[in-house]
C-alpha cells in the first residue's frame, strides 16, 4: 500500500489531519508533543470513477465509491512533531525519522497561522514564522539523512573497491532500508554534480549536497498550510506559496475537515470528503453550538478556499507527485465482473510504467506464471504483457487455462 507520512513541527495539526482523514481518534491537544508515537491508519485518495462512464452500478470490495467517487486506501503514518536538533538523536528524533523514511511522500504540515512560536508552544496567530519553520523541518530531514550517508559512506566505497557494484549500486545498498531507490540516487548523483567522483573522495560538503537532492528527489512533499480558518493565514499562505515556487502548498483546515466529517457520522450533514459542499440535513436538530461550529466552517474555510484541503492534499501526493494510475481488473469483459459477480470490485493504485503482467504479479504470483495476455475490456482489444497501464484502464487477465 502506498504510504503517506505527516511530518512537522508540533502542535501544527498532524494528528487533527491524521484523525480527520482516518476518522480515529488519536490523542489531540494544544500542549507541545501530544503525539509520543506513530499512530498508523488507513486513509483514502479519491478519483473519479469509471462506473459512470460505463453506465454500470458497481460493487466495490476493495475500496469505496461515493456518488461516483472512487475511494482508494492507502496508508497514513501520524509522526510526533520534530524539534531542532532530532537528526543528533534528541528526543526519539532517529526513531521517527526512519518511520519518516518508510513513506512514499511526506506532507509536511505548516501552522500558516503563525500560532505556534518557535518552541512549538500555541501563542497568538500571527506570531510565529511558517516558512521558518518549513526550513528548520527540512534541515532536520536532510542533516539526518547526511548523518546516515556518512555512516554509511566507507562501506559502499568498499563495495565499490571490491569491484562488487558501481557506485550508484552501492549507494542504493547502503539506502536500502529507507526505500529509496536507484533511480532517486542516480538523480541525486546527478543534480549534486557528483556522478563521476569516486566515493572515498567525497567531502562533508558533498555528502550534504547529495543529501538535500536524495532528500528533494526521494520523498516529494506537498507542503500543508493549515489552520487557514484562522487569522493571519492568509497572508501566511501567500508568503508561502511565494517562497515554495516548484512545489504544491495546499490551503487546510484539518480541524473543519474533522469537524465536517463528525457532523456528517452523526447524520447532521451530507458531505463527501473532498467535495466542494456540505448540506445540512436537519438545521431544527443542531444545537446552537453545532450550528455555529457548522457556520464557521462554512463562511472561513468552504467559501473562502473552496474545501479543507484535506483530502485535496492526498490526492496530490499521490497523483500529482508520484503520478500513480489506477486501474480496474474484471474478469467478465462484457460485465466488467468478477466472477462472484461483483461488478468493477477492485482499483488498483500502480506506478507509472506497470505492465499489465506486474498488475498479474499484484494480483496472484500464480497468475502471473500463467497469464497469456490481457484484454482491455473497453474496445475488446487485445493487450501484450509489456503493455504500460494507463489511468482508468479496465483490464481481464486472459490465463493460459482460459485461452479460447
Ligand atoms: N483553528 C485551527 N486549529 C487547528 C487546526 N488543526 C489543528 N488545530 C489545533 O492545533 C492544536 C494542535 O493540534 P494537533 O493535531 O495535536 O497537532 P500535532 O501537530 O499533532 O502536534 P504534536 O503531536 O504535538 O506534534 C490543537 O489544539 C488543534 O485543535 C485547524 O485547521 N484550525
Ligand atoms: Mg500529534
Amino acid at each position: 500500500m502506498i504510504k503517506l507520512g505527516l511530518i512537522g513541527k508540533t502542535n501544527t495539526g498532524k494528528t487533527t489531519f491524521f484523525n480527520a482523514a482516518t476518522l480515529l481518534a488519536a490523542e489531540v491537544s494544544t500542549y507541545p508533543f501530544t503525539t509520543k508515537q506513530p499512530n498508523v491508519g488507513v486513509a483514502h485518495v479519491q478519483t473519479i470513477c469509471v462506473c459512470k462512464e460505463l453506465g454500470v452500478e458497481d460493487n466495490p470490495q476493495n475500496s469505496l465509491c461515493i456518488d461516483g467517487w472512487r475511494f482508494l486506501p492507502i496508508e497514513l503514518i501520524d509522526l510526533p512533531g520534530l524539534i531542532k536538533d532530532a537528526w543528533k538523536g534528541k528526543g526519539l528524533g532517529n526513531q521517527f525519522l526512519s518511520v519518516a523514511a518508510q513513506a512514499d511522500a511526506l506532507l509536511h504540515v505548516v501552522d500558516a497561522s503563525g500560532s505556534i512560536d518557535a518552541e512549538g508552544r500555541i501563542t497568538k496567530p500571527g506570531v510565529g514564522d511558517p516558512i521558518a519553520d518549513v526550513y528548520d523541518i527540512e534541515e532536520e530531514l536532510v542533516m539526518w539523512l547526511t548523518k546516515v550517508i556518512d555512516k554509511n559512506l566507507p562501506k559502499a566505497a568498499k563495495m565499490v573497491e571490491a569491484r562488487k557494484a558501481s557506485a550508484e549500486k552501492a549507494l542504493t545498498s547502503i539506502l536500502a532500508g529507507l526505500k529509496i531507490e536507484q533511480h532517486h540516487v542516480a538523480h541525486a548523483l546527478k543534480d549534486s554534480e557528483l556522478e563521476g567522483k569516486e566515493l572515498k573522495a567525497w567531502t562533508e560538503d558533498d555528502v550534504k549536497r547529495f543529501a538535500w537532492s536524495l532528500r528533494e528527489v526521494s520523498k516529494p512533499t506537498v507542503i500543508v498550510a493549515n489552520k487557514m480558518d484562522l487569522p493571519y493565514a492568509e497572508e501566511n499562505y501567500k508568503s508561502l506559496v511565494e517562497e515554495f515556487k516548484g512545489m504544491f502548498v495546499v490551503p487546510c483546515s484539518a480541524e473543519a475537515e474533522l469537524a465536517l466529517k463528525r457532523a456528517e457520522q452523526k447524520g447532521f450533514v451530507k458531505y463527501v470528503p473532498g467535495e466542494e459542499v456540505f448540506r445540512v440535513v436537519d438545521a431544527e436538530k443542531l444545537t446552537d453550538q453545532q450550528k455555529w461550529a457548522l457556520e464557521y466552517v462554512e463562511k472561513r474555510v468552504m467559501r473562502k478556499w473552496v474545501r479543507t484541503g484535506v483530502q485535496f492534499a492526498m490526492n496530490i501526493a499521490v497523483f500529482k507527485l508520484l503520478g500513480m494510475n489506477v486501474v480496474y481488473p474484471v474478469d467478465d469483459v462484457t460485465t466488467f465482473s468478477d466472477k462472484k459477480g461483483n461488478v468493477l470490485p477492485d482499483a488498483l493504485l500502480v506506478k507509472p510504467g506497470t505492465t499489465v503482467k506486474d498488475l498479474a504479479e499484484m494480483i496472484h504470483s500464480d497468475l502471473a506464471k500463467t497469464m497469456v495476455h490481457a484484454i482491455d475490456a473497453r474496445t475488446g482489444l487485445r493487450l501484450p504483457k509489456d503493455y504500460e497501464l494507463k489511468d482508468r484502464d479496465v483490464i481481464k487477465i486472459v490465463a493460459a487455462a482460459e485461452r479460447r
